[in-house]
């Protein structure tokens, strides 16, 4: 289905039988992936003998629909589509370890048991939201790692103010919040030995549709569409998140990923609570390291550094 897709989408009518050719499907079998297309929202015209012409496309984010008009190098160049997985980040673990190139991006639908940090699950309901898992193959040491953290925090929050005109910002460690809900959360996992980084999957969960949410995070969270009263084109948004990351890499040679990822942040700066086993305590976050704890200045006046396993960290003023 998705090469007829990508042949539609290059915008001329094309007749059955080309696609029959090309493919090497019968014309019965077009007729019916077409139909197929048809039921998810693909509104195709048929011109008799002249064939086919794709005259509109749902919000989908099958691979063709991603793919036009992306500008980017390696991100994403390679697209797993799946309407229904349970966690992308799990497939996306399988395929790196079957060799996926660096950039492969593995995107559902909807996830039935998608993964949050910590054993907890991440809602990714069928439509309403774009979950998706970057697999990146740096040639880095593994203490190196939590860049990608920051540059995958700055690139979702640089993509959903590209795409909805929100002021998207990073709440340390690593949700994106908008007007002081939860829109994003992101689990990075690393496959590696002491030496050598194998591969890391960025995964990345943004609710985009939502009109109601579990009451567990009725308080926390929001959706794109509700706080920026729009609806947000999904594929749109995917793309903007994989030239955004292109960017931030070149950021990040350039010694300027710091000050992008500060400027983008709704911590650094801030008056937080950081709520540890071991206790809390009060101060004011001053910046993170590369190795991706938080510097948190107490109210004695002591530098302390806050690593995000441990903690939990409360903005004083609401969520974020
Ligand atoms: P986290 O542990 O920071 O956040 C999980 C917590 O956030 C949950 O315990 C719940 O309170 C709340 N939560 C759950 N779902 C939502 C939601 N849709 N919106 C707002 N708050 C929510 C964050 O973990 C990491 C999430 C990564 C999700 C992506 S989706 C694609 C990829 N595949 C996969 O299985 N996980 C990642």
């Amino acid at each position: 289905m998705e090469r007829i897709l990508e042949r539609l989408l290059a915008g001329e009518t094309v007749s059955g039988q080309a696609i029959s050719a090309e493919l090497g499907i019968t014309r019965a079998a077009v007729w019916k992936q077409i139909e197929q297309l048809r039921a998810l929202g693909f509104v195709i015209e048929s011109q008799g003998k002249q064939g086919y012409r794709l005259l509109s496309c749902p919000d989908s984010l099958m691979a063709p629909v991603i793919a036009r008009g992306l500008q980017t190098r390696w991100a994403g160049r390679q697209i797993v589509y799946l309407p229904s997985v349970d966690s992308t980040n799990r497939r996306a673990r399988q395929l790196a370890a079957e060799g996926a190139p660096h950039g492969t991006l593995v995107i559902a639908d909807e996830q039935t048991a998608g993964r949050g940090r910590r054993g907890r699950g991440w809602i990714s309901p069928a439509g309403e939201g774009v979950f998706m898992s970057l697999i990146l193959r740096p040639q880095s040491h593994p203490s190196e790692v939590a860049r990608l953290s920051m540059q995958t925090a700055l690139a979702v929050a640089l993509s959903i103010a590209q795409t909805t005109g929100l002021d998207a910002r990073i709440k340390w460690p690593n949700d994106i919040v908008c007007g002081g809900r939860k829109v994003c959360g992101m689990l990075l996992e690393m496959n590696a030995d002491e030496q050598e980084v194998h591969d890391v999957v960025a995964g990345i969960g943004i609710n985009v549709h939502q009109t109601q949410f579990a009451p567990e995070i009725a308080q926390t969270a929001s959706s794109l569409d509700l706080l920026s009263g729009q609806r947000v084109c999904r594929a749109a948004l995917v793309r903007a998140f994989l030239e955004a990351f292109e960017r931030t890499e070149a950021l990040a040679a350039q010694g300027a990923l710091m000050d992008a990822y500060r400027a983008r942040s709704a911590t650094l700066g801030q008056r937080v609570q950081v709520i540890a086993p071991a206790g809390s305590f009060t101060g004011t976050a001053l910046e993170v390291t590369d190795s991706g704890s938080l510097i948190v200045e107490d109210e004695e006046g002591q530098r302390r550094e806050v690593l995000a396993a441990d903690v939990s960290v409360r903005g004083l003023m609401g969520y974020a």
